[in-house]
């Protein structure tokens, strides 16, 4: 029979051993997405389409999306240090791209005619910033959201 001191350092040692690979694994991704010009800047490219998924097998459905993959790009950045994004709308109509819960200068909030000229077709905008906060936040468009959200 086991007492419960000897469950807890057990699971404690169980734990611990499952927490390193995990940790590892996090540091071994940062390097692959800085910029070679300026090892300090983080820099990602964003292409803003709209396109057809096979979301249920046998049916096209258009959406809009970041890239070509149906779930947006993760983009890691370090608290306090700036990163870049340059998001080119190939839409046909007008966006933005507003940072979700991020404590930013308002013209680079992606808040529409408010803090920045909404990204015509085609053109390229360039969201440059440093993240004042640490956490897990995420990123949307600001224009006509039902439609290019939804
Ligand atoms: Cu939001």
């Amino acid at each position: 029979m086991i007492n419960r001191r000897a469950l807890l350092i057990r699971t404690t040692a169980i734990a611990a051993a499952l927490s390193v690979p995990q940790y590892v694994m996090a540091i071994k991704r940062q390097p692959d997405k800085l910029n070679d010009e300026n090892k300090q800047l983080y820099h990602y490219k964003i292409n803003v389409i709209k396109t057809v998924k096979e979301i249920i097998k046998g049916r096209s459905t258009s959406v809009y999306s970041y890239g070509d993959n149906l779930n947006a790009p993760v983009i890691k950045a370090r608290q306090g240090q700036a990163i870049r994004i340059d998001v080119t709308n190939l839409l046909d109509e007008d966006t933005t791209v507003h940072w979700h819960g991020l404590r930013i200068p308002v013209h680079m909030d992606g808040v529409p005619h408010t803090g920045q000229v909404p990204i015509k077709p085609g053109e390229t905008f360039t969201y440059y910033f440093t993240p004042p906060d640490a956490g897990t936040m995420w990123y949307h468009t600001h224009v006509n959201s039902v439609q290019q959200m939804g």
